[in-house]
């Protein structure tokens, strides 16, 4: 993201770092998510830096270089964390780009495994992502939410669900995931959404890429028609944060495809349209 529009105090102290993170390994379907973060980063040159409502740009985002992932998937999550670490312990917020769904374990185990409180996950989704493994692997994309409530103890909101298996629906129920899948939409006002009281105050948005309907983002390995719009899924965004902390966020799955650079865009305007929500959520 550009930052030479930010005052000296706003590069000293972005409100958010950006950390690529491109990850590729579990393949189910289409491939090229690892070309995700670069294809996100140069969409976002052609950003307008007023987003309707305010100029997050200001508040100061800067760029970490690429983390470095080949390798196996424990080396790449574990080089991962500690970047999120280190840029959450500077007082600036992560923002992780994919890759594959499996990276956002990295920024969870990073901000919420070991945490007094515990943390909150928003997930716009396609898929549930709860299966105990999938093609042999507790690292699939397809297992990344059963990971993070597993081992980081965290609750789970879904949103635009429309791809799931029996195990998963039952997983759901067992431990209390909450949920509005895509076939609720039709009749729910979603500006009357709100999160749960009991959900927690602290939350990490994890934003696969395949929860929006494809005829707003296409590029991505495992489309399925039938899923929220833009507007609905920024107003979700915008309700599920409201009056909660937001530790960090992450947009992954894109995988970017010659010739629909509608779909790269998009991802852009998503990262840049949730900064601003963020910031103006903690009252900038
Ligand atoms: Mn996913």
């Amino acid at each position: 993201m550009q930052s030479e529009m930010a005052g000296r105090q706003e590069l000293e102290n972005p409100l958010f770092t950006v950390i690529p993170a491109p990850f590729e390994a579990s393949v189910s379907y289409g491939g090229g998510t690892r070309r995700g973060p670069e294809a996100i980063l140069a969409a976002s040159q052609q950003l307008e830096t007023w987003d309707g409502l305010c100029e997050p740009l200001l508040w100061g985002i800067a760029t970490a270089a690429p983390v470095h992932c080949q390798g196996g998937v424990e080396e790449v999550l574990a080089r991962i964390e500690a970047v999120v670490g280190e840029v959450a312990a500077r007082g600036s917020i992560p923002v992780v780009l994919g890759g594959e769904h499996t990276v956002s374990l990295a920024p969870l185990r990073a901000l919420a495994r070991g945490r007094g409180e515990q943390v909150g996950i928003v997930q716009i989704d396609a898929h549930a992502d709860l299966r105990s493994r999938f093609e042999g692997s507790p690292y699939s994309h397809a297992c990344v939410m059963r990971r993070a409530i597993e081992e980081c103890g965290c609750a789970l909101m879904q949103f635009g669900v429309r791809a799931l298996c029996l195990e998963e629906v039952a997983y759901r129920q067992e431990r209390g995931v909450q949920h509005l899948d895509a076939r609720q939409l039709p009749g729910i006002r979603i500006d009357d959404f709100s999160l749960p009281g009991n959900f927690p105050q602290n939350i990490y948005l994890s934003i696969d890429v395949d929860g929006l309907d494809p005829s707003v983002i296409r590029a991505t390995g495992t489309p399925v028609p039938g899923g929220p719009l833009w507007h609905q899924t920024l107003t979700f965004i915008e309700r599920a944060l409201r009056g909660r902390r937001i530790l960090g966020f992450d947009v992954v799955e894109l995988a970017p495809q010659q010739g629909d650079h509608a779909s790269d865009f998009a991802a852009a305007q998503l990262v840049y349209s949730v900064m601003g929500m963020i910031g103006r959520a903690m009252g900038r």
